[in-house]
Order: structure tokens, then C-alpha cells, then sequence
């Protein structure tokens, strides 16, 4: 069977359910490979409660966490492992600021993002924050990989 090629840095990238009703995963994904990233994954799903649970573990306790499992499980995301070098650094700066009101110009974030003044920031993407986070996710999103 197909075997991913690549060596090297990983990250788990998730295309958030407003960017796929949006039509702008071509557009996000573009972005990733236009950097020189390579596409080791792809697959589309509406993630359950405990998938995001188990993701956002660091959240879960906070006041905005509720809003985020509204927002994360309104419908199809897609997720994505992607290869390069520095990739996780990379595709952090691709994305742009948590918040897409503040995030920059030329930053997916900043140049497709809306404010829809609901109770999660819906920012169009999520990319690991670190090496350690995204062999997590990963394992989460794709334990056919680890
Ligand atoms: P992500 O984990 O999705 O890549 O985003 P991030 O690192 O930039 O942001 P993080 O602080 O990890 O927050 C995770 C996601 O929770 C939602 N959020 N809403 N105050 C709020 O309403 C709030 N804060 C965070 C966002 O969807 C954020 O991406
Ligand atoms: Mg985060």
C-alpha cells in the first residue's frame, strides 16, 4: 500500500468546520503547499465530543471551552498531517494570531478570517502548538500513523 515519503517534523492541522462551509480548504491547504510543505494525511470527519476532549485538554476547563465544542462539532473538519522542515513553527506562522480580528495581513487567519461574535473564536484553523503537542494529536486524529 502508499506509504508516506516524508521524514522529519510533523504537525496535525485541523480545517475548522467554518472554513469547510466556507468552501476555503483548497484555499488553506494551497497555503500549506505553496509554503513547500508536504501532505502526509487528509481526512475528512465531524469530530465527536470526546475526539475534541481528548485534543483540547488543556481547555476543557476554561469558560470558552463549551463554545468551542458548539463551534468544532457543527459540522465536517478537515485533518491533516503535514511535513517539512521547522513545520510546526511554520504553519503557526501561516495561520496568524489566535484571534483573526488582531491576527496579520498575509496570515490565513488574518486575511480570510470573520468575526462572527460567537462564544468560541471561529478561526478558520488549528496547527499544533509544539513537537511534543502535535505527536499527541496526531495519535488522536490518525492512530493508524503512530
Ligand atoms: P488552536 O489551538 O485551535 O490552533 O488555536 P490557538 O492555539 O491559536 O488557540 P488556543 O489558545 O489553543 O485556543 C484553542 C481554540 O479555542 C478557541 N478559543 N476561544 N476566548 C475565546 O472565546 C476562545 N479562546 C480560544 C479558538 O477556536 C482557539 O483556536
Ligand atoms: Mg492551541
Amino acid at each position: 500500500r502508499p506509504q508516506a515519503r516524508s521524514t522529519g517534523e510533523r504537525v496535525l492541522v485541523l480545517i475548522k468546520p467554518d472554513a469547510v462551509q466556507r468552501r476555503l480548504t483548497g484555499e488553506i491547504l494551497r497555503r500549506i503547499e505553496a509554503k513547500g510543505y508536504e501532505l502526509v494525511a487528509l481526512r475528512v470527519l465531524t469530530p465527536d465530543a470526546a475526539t475534541l476532549a481528548a485534543h483540547y485538554a488543556e481547555h476543557v476547563t476554561k469558560p470558552f471551552y463549551p463554545g468551542v465544542v458548539d463551534y468544532m462539532t457543527s459540522g465536517p473538519v478537515v485533518a491533516a498531517v503535514v511535513a517539512g522542515q521547522r513545520v510546526v513553527e511554520g504553519v503557526r506562522s501561516l495561520m496568524g494570531a489566535t484571534d483573526p480580528t488582531t491576527a496579520a495581513p498575509g496570515t490565513i487567519r488574518g486575511d480570510l478570517g470573520r468575526d462572527w461574535g460567537t462564544s468560541a473564536i471561529q478561526n478558520l484553523v488549528h496547527g499544533s502548538d509544539s513537537a511534543e503537542s502535535a505527536a499527541r494529536e496526531i495519535a488522536i486524529w490518525f492512530p493508524e500513523l503512530t
